[in-house]
C-alpha cells in the first residue's frame, strides 16, 4: 500500500466493551485516558502518538462496540469511524482489534465485520493472562494462519506483547492484511446488488460490498444515512425488498449475519482454540452469588456505602486540620506585611487566604471519595451496583444502562451525563441525562462536611455525623426516581427497557491507576479552585467590603466609645461596615425568597453565588465572616463563626442564624440543587440548550422546595419535642 510520506498512519483501536483498549491506548502513547473494569467506560474518540520500530502511527481509541449494528451514540462513533464519515476523517489505513482472550469467538464476531469494511488488521489477544488462569489455551500462530492476519499475545496491563504488536502492525499496514471473508451464500449476494442498484437509482454514493450487507443487516443503519439516501424518500421499501430476497431463500434477515458469521468462526478457530475440559465454576461466579442476591446483595451495598461515607467523614479529620493550620498561618503570616493597606489586606486575607483557602480544607474527603469510587469501578463492583439499582428502581422508566452514568455522577456529573451515551433509546438516555445531575457529586462534599461538622456532630455525636453523610447522598437519587418517573409517565412516554450489561469479572485494582484518578482529580479541584472560585470570591469580597464610608466608623466609635474596650469597637464597626455593604443590601433584598427556607441574607447570598459552582458557597460565607470580623481576632475557623451568628433584625432578631433545620435545609438546597456552570454546558451538548435549561429550572424548584419543607418539618420537629 502506498502511503503519502507526510501523513501519518492512523492506526485505530476497536474492540468489544472492556477488552483493554483504553489500558492499550494508555501504554503506546503515554496518554492517560480513563479506564475502569466495566463497559462502556469510553464514549469518545481519543487519538495520540505512538513510536514503533523507528515507524510513527497516530493511535486511535475508539468506544467498545459489539458489533458494527451500532444503536447508541457511542457505538456510533466506532461505525462511524472506521467508515470514514466521521467528522470528515478518512477510514483508519489499519485496524488492531483487541479481543478478549478468555471470550475469542463471541469477540472475533466484531473483527469479522470490520475485516468486511476492508480494513487491514491485526489481532491483539489481549488478556491472556487471565485466560490462562482459566485454562484457556490458544496458539496464537495457527490462529494467526487460519483468520489470515496477524495475532498477537498481550497482558496491555503489564505491557506485554507491545513490541510484536509493534511489528504485526507495520506488516498489516504494508502488506494490507485481510481477514478470511464469511463465505456468504448466494442469496445475500442477490441481495446486495440489489440495493446497490436501488442505491444508484436514488442517486446515493456508490457503496462497497461490506457497507451494502451493513444496510441489509441492520434495522437502523447509520451507514445509509451516510451514503447521501435523499432526505424526503423512504428507504424501508427498498430494504424491505432487499431482506425479502434472503427471506425467499429461507435466511431470516435478522439473524442470518450471526449465524453465518459464527458458524465461520468456529470453523476457523477451532483448532487454534481449546477450552480445559471441566469447567470450574471462576471466582467471579462464586462471589457474584452473593452479590448480587436480591436479599444479600443489596445488603451488601447498603452497608458498604455506609462505610464508604463514615470513612470520609473520619478518615479525613486529620488531614483537613492540617491543611486548615496551614491557611490560617498563611493568612497570620500575610496580614501585617499588608496592613498599610486596609483594604488589600482584607481582600488578601478574608478574600483570597480566607474564602478560597476554606474551599481547599475539604481536599482529603474529595480524594477519599475517589479513591472508593475508582476502587468500586476497578473491581468490577460497579457493574453489580449497576444490576442492584437496575432490579429496584428498572420500573421508574430508568434504563438498565441509566444506572452507570447515575452511579459514575458520584463522583461528578459531567463525565455521567457523557456516559448516558451507552444508551440507545434515545429517551432514556435523556431521561438519565436529567437524572444523572441530581446525584451527590464530590463538589457537594465540602457543603455537607461544613453543616455536619458545626451543627450534627455538636448534637449528635459522630456516629450519627457519618451517617448523615450517607443520607445526603441518598437524598438526590431518591428524588431522581420519582422524577424519572414522572418525566417518563407525562413527557417522554420511554417503555422500560431490560438490562443489557455484562458483568465484567472482579479484578484486582491496580494502585496506579486509583492514585493517577485521586491525582488527577485532586488537580482539577485546585485547578478550580484558582479559577472560577477565586473570581467568585474576589466580586463578593468587593461587594462585602465597599462601600466604605467614614461616618459609619465615627458613629459607631462615638456610641461605644464608653465601652472603653477597643477591640469589641473595632468589631461592632467591622459588623457595621458589613450591614451596609452592596452585598448586604443585595442580600436583604433576596432574602425573602428564602425566608421560608430559614436562610438569612448571608445564605441567601451564599447559595445565589454559588450557581457557576457549588463550592463558592464556602468561600462566600469566609470571605463574609472573614470581613464581618476583626482579622487579628484569635483566629477562628469558619465553622464556629458559623455557631456564633445572630440575627440582627426581623422576627428571629437575637436567634441563631443556623440551627440544625437550617443546616439541613442548607444541604437539601445544595443536594437537589443543579449549581453548576460546566454540567449545564455538558447538558446542553449532549440534549440541547432547551433540555439543559428544564434540567436547570426543575432541579433549582425542587432544591427550594425541598429546602423549606426541611426547615419547616425541622422546626415544627423542634417545638413538639422540647
Ligand atoms: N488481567 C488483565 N486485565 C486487563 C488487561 N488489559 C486491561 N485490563 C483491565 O481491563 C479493564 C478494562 O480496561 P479498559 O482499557 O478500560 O477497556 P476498554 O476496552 O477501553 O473498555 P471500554 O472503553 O469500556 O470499551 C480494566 O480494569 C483494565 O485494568 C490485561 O491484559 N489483563
Ligand atoms: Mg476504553
Amino acid at each position: 500500500m502506498s502511503k503519502d510520506k507526510t501523513r501519518r498512519v492512523r492506526i485505530a483501536l476497536v474492540g468489544n466493551p472492556n477488552t483493554g483498549k483504553t489500558t492499550l491506548f494508555n501504554r503506546l502513547t503515554g496518554a492517560r485516558q480513563k479506564i475502569g473494569n466495566y463497559p462502556g467506560v469510553t464514549v469518545e474518540k481519543k487519538s495520540g502518538p505512538w513510536e514503533s520500530g523507528g515507524r510513527a502511527f497516530t493511535l486511535v481509541d475508539l468506544p467498545g462496540t459489539y458489533s458494527l449494528a451500532a444503536s447508541s451514540p457511542d457505538e456510533r462513533v466506532a461505525l462511524d469511524f472506521l467508515a470514514g464519515h466521521l467528522d470528515g476523517e478518512e477510514k483508519p489505513d489499519a485496524v488492531v482489534c483487541v479481543v478478549d482472550a478468555s471470550n475469542v469467538v463471541r469477540n472475533l464476531f466484531l473483527a469479522s465485520q470490520v475485516a468486511d469494511l476492508g480494513l487491514p488488521m491485526v489481532i491483539a489477544l489481549n488478556m491472556a493472562d487471565a485466560a490462562d488462569r482459566a485454562g484457556i489455551t490458544i496458539d496464537p500462530t495457527l490462529l494467526s494462519r487460519c483468520l489470515g492476519v496477524p495475532v498477537v499475545r498481550m497482558v496491555a496491563t503489564k505491557g506485554e506483547g507491545i513490541d510484536a504488536l509493534g511489528h504485526a502492525v507495520a506488516q498489516a499496514v504494508d502488506h494490507g492484511a485481510l481477514m478470511a471473508q464469511v463465505p456468504w451464500p448466494e442469496a445475500v449476494d442477490r441481495a446486495v446488488k440489489y440495493l446497490a442498484a436501488g442505491l444508484e437509482k436514488e442517486g446515493a454514493s456508490l457503496l462497497a460490498p461490506g457497507e451494502l450487507r451493513r444496510i441489509l443487516f441492520d434495522p437502523r443503519s447509520a451507514v445509509l444515512e451516510r451514503a447521501g439516501w435523499p432526505a424526503g424518500s423512504d428507504p424501508a421499501p427498498l430494504l424491505g425488498a432487499a431482506r425479502d430476497v434472503l427471506s425467499a431463500a429461507g435466511w431470516h434477515p435478522l439473524s442470518a449475519e450471526a449465524l453465518l458469521r459464527y458458524e465461520h468462526l468456529g470453523h476457523l478457530t477451532a483448532a487454534a482454540v481449546s477450552f480445559p475440559e471441566k469447567r470450574r465454576r471462576s471466582p467471579t461466579e462464586r462471589l457474584d452469588t452473593v452479590l448480587t442476591h436480591r436479599v444479600w446483595g443489596l445488603a451488601v451495598f447498603v452497608l458498604m456505602m455506609f462505610v464508604v461515607f463514615q470513612s470520609i467523614y473520619r478518615w479525613a479529620g486529620p488531614f483537613m486540620e492540617a491543611i486548615e493550620a496551614v491557611v490560617a498561618h498563611v493568612g497570620e503570616l500575610v496580614a501585617p506585611w499588608l496592613a498599610p493597606w486596609p483594604a488589600l489586606q482584607s481582600l488578601v486575607v478574608d478574600g483570597v487566604v480566607g474564602g478560597v483557602g476554606g474551599v481547599i480544607i475539604f481536599l482529603p474527603q474529595i480524594l477519599i471519595l475517589f479513591f472508593f469510587i475508582a476502587l468500586l469501578e476497578d473491581t468490577g463492583y460497579m457493574a453489580r451496583g449497576a444490576f442492584l439499582m437496575d432490579k429496584m428502581f428498572g420500573w421508574c422508566g430508568l434504563n438498565g444502562k441509566s444506572f452507570v452514568p447515575m452511579l459514575s455522577s458520584y463522583a461528578c456529573a459531567i463525565p455521567g451525563v457523557l456516559a448516558a451515551r451507552t444508551i440507545e433509546d434515545p429517551r432514556a438516555r435523556l431521561t438519565t441525562i436529567l437524572a444523572s445531575p441530581l446525584m451527590s457529586c464530590s463538589a457537594r462534599l465540602p457543603v455537607y462536611t461544613l453543616m455536619i461538622g458545626a451543627f450534627i456532630e455538636p448534637s449528635f455525636g459522630a456516629g450519627l455525623a457519618g451517617g448523615m453523610l450517607f443520607a445526603m447522598h441518598v437524598v438526590g437519587l431518591a428524588v431522581a426516581i420519582p422524577v424519572a418517573w414522572t418525566v417518563n409517565k407525562f413527557v417522554l412516554h420511554t417503555r422500560p427497557q431490560p438490562f443489557l450489561l455484562e458483568m465484567p469479572p472482579y479484578r484486582l485494582p491496580r494502585l496506579r491507576d486509583i492514585f493517577w484518578r485521586m491525582w488527577e482529580r485532586a488537580r482539577e479541584f485546585l485547578v478550580r479552585a484558582g479559577t472560577v472560585i477565586v473570581a467568585m470570591t474576589i466580586v463578593i469580597w468587593a461587594l462585602v467590603y465597599f462601600p466604605r464610608p467614614a461616618d459609619v466608623r465615627e458613629r459607631v466609635t462615638a456610641d461605644l466609645s464608653v465601652l472603653n474596650d477597643n477591640s469589641a469597637i473595632d468589631r461592632a464597626v467591622d459588623a457595621a461596615y458589613l450591614e451596609q455593604s452592596y452585598l448586604a443590601r443585595a442580600g436583604r433584598a433576596l432574602q425573602p425568597v428564602f425566608d421560608p427556607a430559614g436562610f438569612d441574607w448571608k445564605i441567601t447570598v451564599g447559595v445565589l453565588a454559588s450557581f457557576p459552582a457549588r463550592e463558592v458557597i464556602i468561600s462566600t460565607l469566609g470571605t463574609i465572616y472573614g470581613v464581618g470580623h476583626d482579622a487579628d481576632e484569635d483566629s477562628d475557623d469558619l465553622r464556629s463563626a458559623l455557631t456564633r451568628d445572630f440575627w440582627t433584625h426581623g422576627p428571629r432578631a437575637g436567634h441563631p442564624v443556623f440551627t440544625v433545620p437550617v443546616a439541613l435545609a442548607v444541604m437539601v438546597f445544595f443536594a437537589l440543587c443543579l449549581q453548576c456552570g460546566a454540567t449545564v454546558a455538558v447538558m446542553a451538548k449532549e440534549a440541547g440548550w432547551r433540555w439543559a435549561l428544564f434540567g436547570f429550572a426543575y432541579m433549582t424548584a425542587l432544591a427550594w422546595l425541598g429546602a423549606v419543607l426541611t426547615f419547616q418539618l425541622g422546626t415544627l420537629w423542634l417545638e413538639w419535642s422540647s
